[in-house]
């Protein structure tokens, strides 16, 4: 790799926020892929996945982040894990609000960020729409609790949907990264691997497909991953659900919504391989997985060593 010149900005920047702020939109925009999983479901992102974002001039590895909700199944333990373990070791904490959001500091935004120990940055997302005149630095002032103003470097507007104020954010965000050479090869845009993508993909589109509270019960694991030359790669998947009458729902009548899932799914995950796919997806019953802490590591969550134990 060629020597990366002197003044080359290089860092890690997780992205923080309460769930629906648009922190994983936010993500695929500046990298221009689609790696995290969307939906106006609060609550998509479960893990986090990196985005790199490279440049001549530096390359940003932002950390997408679930939402920070309430909630204490062993389901929401090991996100809320996940998230605290995403904040430590970055160079920047992006906090992302969503200006819509009636009460963007509620008290456990509030705590949470007063034990950040990085630094900060805060983003408004969202100025689109009705919204597309909101003066961030009146909203600085009016919304931010007072003890908490003088921990952020600065306050950016943007639109993660439409792409407003992106340029002024990327400059923001390399002016508060070290001056070091780059982590990456410029050309890899995720740490994950492509079997992690399509779980993802898969999940979306069944967020998207189905209502209310069953995405919730819904665990994507990919069985088999074949990737082949000559023939269409081989992608055997399992849609984990909590009960039967769910399973019904998702297969839907003659397997009608299993089929919408499945072929949106597909789309998606061949345009990132950028090679045709054959997907082969199941429903199954886990009863319960959600509550279980084999069942979470086996669908892939770190589960923390004492779920249910919490400081005082
Ligand atoms: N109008 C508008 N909608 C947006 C914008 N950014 C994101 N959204 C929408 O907000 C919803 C939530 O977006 P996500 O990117 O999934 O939000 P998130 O913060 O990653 O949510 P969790 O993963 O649940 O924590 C989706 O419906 C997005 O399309 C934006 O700039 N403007
Ligand atoms: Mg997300």
């Amino acid at each position: 790799m060629e020597e990366s010149p002197k003044e080359f900005r290089c860092g890690f920047v997780a992205i923080f926020g309460k769930p629906n702020a648009g922190k994983s939109t936010l993500m695929n925009k500046v990298v221009g892929a689609r790696l995290a999983a969307v939906s106006p479901l609060p609550q998509t992102t479960r893990e986090r996945t990196t985005g790199i974002w490279s440049t001549d001039a530096a390359q940003v590895i932002f950390v997408d982040l679930p939402g920070l909700a309430p909630g204490d199944d062993r389901l929401n333990e090991c996100i809320r894990h996940n998230v605290i373990e995403g904040l430590e070791g970055v160079d920047l904490v992006m906090h992302l609000v969503d200006v819509n959001d009636p009460a963007p500091f509620d008290a456990d935004i509030v705590a949470t960020v007063s034990e950040i120990g990085r630094p900060l940055l805060l983003v408004l997302n969202k100025i689109d729409g009705k919204k597309a005149r909101v003066d961030v630095g009146s909203w600085f002032g009016e919304q931010v609790p007072a003890e908490l103003r003088p921990r952020y470097r600065g306050v950016v507007g943007i639109s993660a949907g439409t792409g407003t104020g992106i340029d002024k954010l990327q400059e923001t965000l390399c002016g508060l990264l070290p001056q070091t050479e780059a982590m990456y090869d410029p050309e890899i845009l995720t740490d994950r691997d492509m079997r992690y993508l399509a779980q993802e993909m898969i999940r979306e589109k069944a967020y998207h497909f189905l209502r209310q509270e069953l995405p919730y019960a819904v665990a994507v694991q990919i069985d088999e991953f074949k990737e082949r030359e000559e023939e269409k790669w081989y992608i055997r998947a399992t849609i984990w659900v909590e009960r039967d009458s769910q399973k019904g729902i998702v297969l839907g009548k003659g397997g009608e919504t299993l089929k919408r899932i499945s072929s949106a799914a597909r789309r998606d995950i061949e345009q990132l391989c950028d090679a045709p796919v054959f997907l082969d997806l199941w429903v199954k019953v886990r009863d319960r997985w959600r509550k279980n802490d084999n069942d979470l590591r086996e669908l892939g969550f770190t589960v923390p060593r004492n779920p249910g134990r919490r400081k005082n």
